[in-house]
């Protein structure tokens, strides 16, 4: 087998709550008064931490606030954000996702999630995922955010493997980085694929079948 293990990336790769991300932080800019968030924006804030995104919006007004406020501003979009969340079920995990994940595990390659999200572990319970992989590194056991490489070296030692027999599966090219710099084979998906430094490029979550099987 070419690989071992496979990392994936959450928001965005498994499920799309990338775009629940871009919907709470524009309405956090409205509030705000900044008219012109935009997905163009939103694609900086992906895979980095939840604070970098919020400096991502305060780019856009010329407002001033303690961090104090940053803080409340931060946790003000979580709670927008939360709610989306609430209402995902099973139907929002894609067939061809599911299926790729079943044909991954039944040829006993180990699989992870590496996300930069706090929010990780009530998502993956939202769509029926919570006790499918092996290990979860998320938001909860980092203090580094992609690009650093920290979340997926984590993963591969949570399952018990070296970075060079695994491959990160990434919708941000922060996380691309993440993946090269701590020495993993990438596979890019959606904005990632843009990165000059992705391993391979998928056009379908389901062409990885190609790559790992
Ligand atoms: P939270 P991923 C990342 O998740 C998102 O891409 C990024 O936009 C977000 O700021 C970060 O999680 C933190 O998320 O606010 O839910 O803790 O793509 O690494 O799965
Ligand atoms: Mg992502």
């Amino acid at each position: 087998m070419k690989y071992d293990g496979i990392i994936f990336d959450l928001d965005g790769v498994i499920c799309s709550t990338d775009e629940y991300h871009y919907l709470a932080w524009k309405k956090l800019a409205e509030k705000l008064g900044i008219k012109d968030f935009t997905k163009k924006d939103n694609e900086r804030q992906r895979g980095v931490s939840r604070m970098e995104s919020l400096e991502v919006v305060l780019e856009k007004t010329d407002k001033k606030f303690t961090q104090e406020e940053k803080v409340a501003l931060a946790t003000e979009k979580n709670e927008y954000y939360k709610q989306m969340l609430a209402q995902m079920s099973k139907k929002d995990l894609a067939d061809d996702v599911k299926d790729t994940l079943d044909a991954i595990k039944a040829k006993g390659i180990r699989i992870a999630i590496g996300s930069s999200s706090k929010n990780a572990k009530f998502i993956l319970s939202r769509i029926g995922l919570l006790d499918y992989f092996d290990a979860i590194s998320d938001g909860d056991n980092i203090t580094r955010t992609k690009p650093d490489p920290q979340v997926f070296t984590m993963a591969a030692q949570f399952l018990g493997l070296d970075p060079c027999r695994c491959l990160v599966v990434e919708d941000a090219e922060a996380g691309i980085m993440a993946g090269k710099t701590g020495g993993f084979d990438t596979a890019a998906l959606g904005s990632a694929t843009k990165c000059p430094y992705a391993t391979y490029r998928l056009s379908t979550f389901s062409d990885l079948k190609a790559i790992v099987l």
